[in-house]
């Protein structure tokens, strides 16, 4: 029988069919982006969207809340076990309305803050001037050693003694090495002020035990949700239980309206997964291969920020004289090979042209390549760069993708890998589309 979806809306139901079917054909390399579990998706796509419930567990507004206050509740207890924390704000829409709710609890307009800059790596939300961060606060930016391409504790420290930030914003979208959370606590402790990691891009490194967690460093630790985590879109915000009351006033009401209930029920599922031990195999797993594919490349001759990486991502520089990231990234995708276009320490090119390519391992780990198949990856990436305007090349590349995707697909169902993928609608009823 067609679905609800099919009879009520083709439109929109042809269009999930497809990307169904890209996720399944491509291979996904963007490092901020996975596939949650079946088990979270359906805890996403539940009854639960339905309740308002502004407030928080058992301190509601509206009537009806006991279901949705039981899965609030097991969110916030299993995102504090995850990770040790002492509280846990599992409200927030998007890693950007954690970061907002943080500043919001902690500074005012005005406040001197120090982030990451962009082309090192950091965040809209670490002070881009296009942000409500910048226009809001006054922020002052480290960034890398033009040599090492690694972060500047020098500049870090001499910043931070010059202009006595209230805030010291750590993570970033696009930094390949660890953080050294205890030097920008010492840093951020000598000149008072208050120290948050964005950990959106490892947090589920950090949740399988192969990064170091910021938790005994920072006072407050945000994330997103859909990233290494695996789990549905959204945000969380940890704190010392000492700050909990001004964290929860700033995510409800000071930001936010009703919480998505439907998506706190994803995140409980997704911090039960994430705690399981084949979680922290997958974490292993993410490191290794990016590992792989970092080695690949840089046997291909080509150029990585920082030489190589250490977590779950990686920055091809291209060459000065090369193609762009935005021609690159174009013809990756042309042969089912999907990354992103980024900019890269000290670009001259604009966030929209680039003179990088990001990728990473999170999600096809998840789909079930090994590290093998990361090294095939990396031959072929590189195949595809050193032709870019072939298009015969990336239609060759595009045919080898799909029969190493589908390899991967049938090896998943002979050993019956967990957690399992979703189920596309073609399987279920395969008549239909
Ligand atoms: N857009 C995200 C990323 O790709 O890293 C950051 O929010």
């Amino acid at each position: 029988m067609a679905s609800a979806l099919e009879r009520q809306d083709p439109a929109v139901y042809a269009a999930v069919v497809s990307e169904e079917r890209r996720l399944r054909e491509h291979i996904q390399l963007i490092p901020s982006e996975n596939y949650p579990s079946a088990a979270v998706l359906e805890a996403n796509g539940s009854v639960m969207t339905q309740k308002y419930a502004e407030g928080y567990p058992n301190r509601r507004y509206y009537q009806g809340c006991a279901w949705v206050d039981k899965v609030e509740s097991l969110a916030r207890s299993r995102a504090r076990r995850l990770f040790q924390a002492g509280h846990a704000n599992v409200q927030p829409h998007s890693g950007t309305s954690a970061n907002m709710a943080v500043y919001f609890a902690t500074l005012q307009p005005g406040d001197t803050v120090m982030g990451m800059d962009l082309t090192s790596g950091g965040h809209l939300t670490h002070g881009s001037p296009v942000n409500f961060s910048a226009q809001l606060y006054n922020f002052v930016h480290y960034g890398v050693d033009p040599q090492t391409e690694r972060i500047d504790f020098d500049q870090v420290a001499r910043l931070a003694r010059e202009h006595r930030p209230k805030l010291i914003v750590t993570g970033a979208t696009a930094y390949p090495r660890y953080w050294e959370y205890d030097r920008f606590k010492e840093i951020a402790d000598e000149v008072g002020a208050l120290h948050m990691a964005d950990i959106a891009h490892v947090c589920g490194l950090i949740a399988g035990g192969v990064h170091p967690s910021p938790v005994p460093y920072a006072q407050y630790v945000t994330s997103s949700t859909h990233k290494t985590l695996r789990g549905p879109r959204g945000g969380f915000v940890l704190c010392e239980r000492g700050l909990r009351r001004d964290l929860d006033r700033a995510v409800f009401p000071g930001l936010q309206g009703g919480p998505l209930e439907h998506v706190i029920a994803a995140k409980a599922v997704m911090f039960h997964e994430a705690a399981q031990p084949d979680f922290a195999e997958y974490a292993r797993a993410v490191m290794d291969n990016c590992a792989a594919l970092a080695e690949t490349l840089l046997h291909e001759g080509l150029t990585l920020v920082s030489g190589g990486t250490d977590n779950h991502l990686l920055l091809v520089r291209l060459p000065a004289d090369g193609p762009t990231g935005k021609d690159a990234a174009a013809a990756l995708e042309a042969a089912g090979l999907v990354t992103n276009k980024n900019t890269v320490p000290f670009d001259t090119k604009s966030p929209f042209v680039t003179s990088g390519i990001r990728m990473g391992s999170p999600a096809a780990t998840t789909f079930g390549f090994r590290a093998d198949e990361f090294r095939t990856i990396g031959r072929l990436i590189a195949r595809v760069l050193r032709n870019l305007d072939d298009e015969a090349v990336q239609a060759a590349v595009a045919a080898e993708v799909r029969d190493l995707a589908s390899a991967v697909v049938e090896r998943r169902e002979r050993e019956e890998t967990w957690p399992p993928l979703f189920t596309p609608h073609e399987a279920v009823a395969p008549a239909l589309v």
